[in-house]
């Protein structure tokens, strides 16, 4: 079943946002008019209680951007964002939900950071979305969303090896590129893994309904 997958299309990672993609604002619409194209539209929310250890506010000395120690691993961090229960933690106004079939959360532990839709940084726990695309005998998704350096690159990189196929919409996603060149680095290691780059436009033009 064509499903199209949207990651944390929430406005901290849109302009005005706490942590705002560069052009973040720009994916929207490109969501808005591939969803019709799907059977099944699903998408993901990066979900963090308040005292987050990804966030730099957790860690005194350190500043957003900076590497920081999270429970023995390396953890980039970042400004308080998408924060459970706040605006900034909501899908954007602009986005037509009404065809988000089911929604899931990621980075809800403290302790440990998600940049995946599927599973932690640890690979300990899903979130339930893998299981939820086995049941429905999903083993194609489309994705797009922000940000391409690091929620999307992991997400593509997780279903790739979880054996599904994975076609990156090229054109929605934006990247953070706290580097300059790390979201044209990110795409190169999803295609290098087996993920198909595609824009929308190719999306659009493919028949519908497979
Ligand atoms: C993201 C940094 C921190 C993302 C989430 O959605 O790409 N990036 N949390
Ligand atoms: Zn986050």
């Amino acid at each position: 079943m064509k499903t199209l997958l949207l990651v944390d299309l929430q406005n901290d990672f849109l302009p005005g946002g706490a942590l705002a993609v560069p052009e973040g604002d720009h994916v929207v619409p490109i969501a808005n008019r591939l969803m019709p194209h799907f059977r099944l539209v699903v998408a993901s929310k990066d979900w963090h209680p308040a005292d987050h250890g990804s966030f730099a506010s957790q860690h005194p000395g350190h500043q957003p951007g900076d590497t920081a120690s999270l429970d023995g691993r390396d953890q980039i961090v970042w400004p308080d964002h998408c924060v459970q229960g706040t605006a900034g933690a909501e899908f954007s106004d602009r986005l037509d939900q009404t065809r988000i079939q089911a929604v899931f959360f990621k980075g809800t532990d403290p302790r440990l950071d998600s940049y995946s839709a599927l599973f932690d940084d640890d690979h300990r726990r899903s979130t339930g979305l893998i299981e939820y695309l086995r049941e429905r005998g999903v083993n194609e998704v489309s994705v797009l969303g922000l940000a391409t350096d690091y929620c999307v690159r992991a997400t593509v990189l997780d279903a790739l090896q979880e054996g599904l196929r994975v076609q990156v919409v090229t054109d929605g996603c934006r990247g953070v590129n706290l580097q300059p060149g790390d979201d044209q680095r990110a795409l190169d290691a999803m295609r290098a893994a087996g993920a198909m780059l595609v824009t929308s436009n190719d999306v659009l033009h493919e028949p519908l309904g497979h």
